[in-house]
């Protein structure tokens, strides 16, 4: 005897159904909390050839913290909270989800020596505490965000070694926190922002970062490195230095020649008034 279901009953499974179905129409990454959320697109966005992250699985994503100790991988917690992430030197590739940015207790974010390419995402400013960010040594293109100078407690940024591009962001000079800036060896241009190179205030003429900072960045000028050089010489330059140079030359000796024999005709009419031979007179 199939007895109908009674009527609450019922209806519990119709709103169930219905919150499942809600459910499953939601992007991935969405209603989860901070962490989890930062955790999972982070891990979706790398790759991993050398199963370094083998146990960064989804199951850990929603608790990876007991109190202050982690379950994954390169995560330490505080109070619960993700807190630092360190994976440095594991071979990752991919690249840096800006989802990172709902780890919102994040202190320390250490991707470096890694493969990771394309942005530092600008949406890394949401992280108020962070106050060390190292990704150095991987294959990062784009600009430096000057979103990044929202991030008032940072210590420490360091970019080394990857392919950024475009100005050094004046905001920076803005972070007095900061201790430690590298970004030699991108593809950087433009004028080193004043307050990245001086201090500022009182001690405005003391050095901040030396040009160790940014060495290796074609297109990086003014003090600590040198003054903005002659772009290289152009074809058409140097063409039309040639050109000037030969017909420079062309006038002085052309010059040269007329004085000479104007001061030799001359010393061979005094020689002959005198009733000498011309001994200076040219030879033909
Ligand atoms: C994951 O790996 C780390 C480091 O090897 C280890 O400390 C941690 O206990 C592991 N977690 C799990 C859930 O296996
Ligand atoms: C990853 O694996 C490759 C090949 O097995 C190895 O050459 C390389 O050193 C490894 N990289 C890291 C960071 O472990
Ligand atoms: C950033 O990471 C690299 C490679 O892991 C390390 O050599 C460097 O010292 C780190 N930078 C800072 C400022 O700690
Ligand atoms: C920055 O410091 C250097 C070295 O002390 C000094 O020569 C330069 O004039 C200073 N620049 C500015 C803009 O104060
Ligand atoms: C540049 O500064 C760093 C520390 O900020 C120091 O280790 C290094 O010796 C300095 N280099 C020069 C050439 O002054
Ligand atoms: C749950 C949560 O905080 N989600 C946010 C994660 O980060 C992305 C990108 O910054 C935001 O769009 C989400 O709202």
């Amino acid at each position: 005897m199939a007895a109908p279901l009674p009527m609450p009953l019922r209806r519990g499974w119709v709103v169930g159904l219905f919150l499942l179905a809600v459910l499953l129409r939601l992007p991935p990454g969405f209603a989860k909390s901070d962490d989890e959320a930062c955790l999972y697109n982070l891990r979706r966005s790398l790759t991993d050839p050398n199963n370094s992250l083998r146990n960064w699985t989804a199951a850990s994503f929603a608790a990876p913290c007991n109190g202050f100790t982690s379950y994954l991988l390169g995560v330490t917690c505080n109070n619960g909270r993700v807190y630092k992430l360190g994976l440095s030197g594991l071979g990752l590739g991919g690249t840096i989800s800006p989802h990172v940015a709902n780890c919102t207790n994040l202190q320390s974010l250490d991707l470096s020596a890694n493969q990771l390419a394309g942005p530092i995402p600008p949406e890394l400013s949401a992280l108020l505490n962070l106050a060390v960010l190292n990704l150095s040594s991987n294959r990062l293109t784009g600009p430096i965000p000057p979103q990044l100078a929202l991030c008032a407690y940072l210590n420490v940024i360091d970019l080394h070694s990857n392919d950024l591009s475009g100005p050094i962001p004046d905001q920076l000079g803005l972070l007095v926190r900061l201790s430690t800036f590298d970004v030699s060896y991108n593809r950087l241009e433009g004028p080193i922002p004043v307050l990245l190179a001086n201090r500022s205030g009182m001690a405005a003429a003391l050095p901040r970062f030396n040009a160790s900072s940014f060495v290796g960045n074609r297109g990086l000028y003014g003090y600590p490195l040198p003054p903005m050089r002659g772009k290289g010489l152009s074809v058409l330059s140097i063409v039309a230095i040639g050109l000037g140079s030969g017909l420079l030359s062309l006038v002085l000796s052309f010059t040269a020649v007329c004085i000479w024999l104007r001061v030799t005709e001359r010393a061979a009419m005094m020689a002959s008034e005198e009733g000498k031979i011309p001994h200076l007179m040219p030879e033909y």
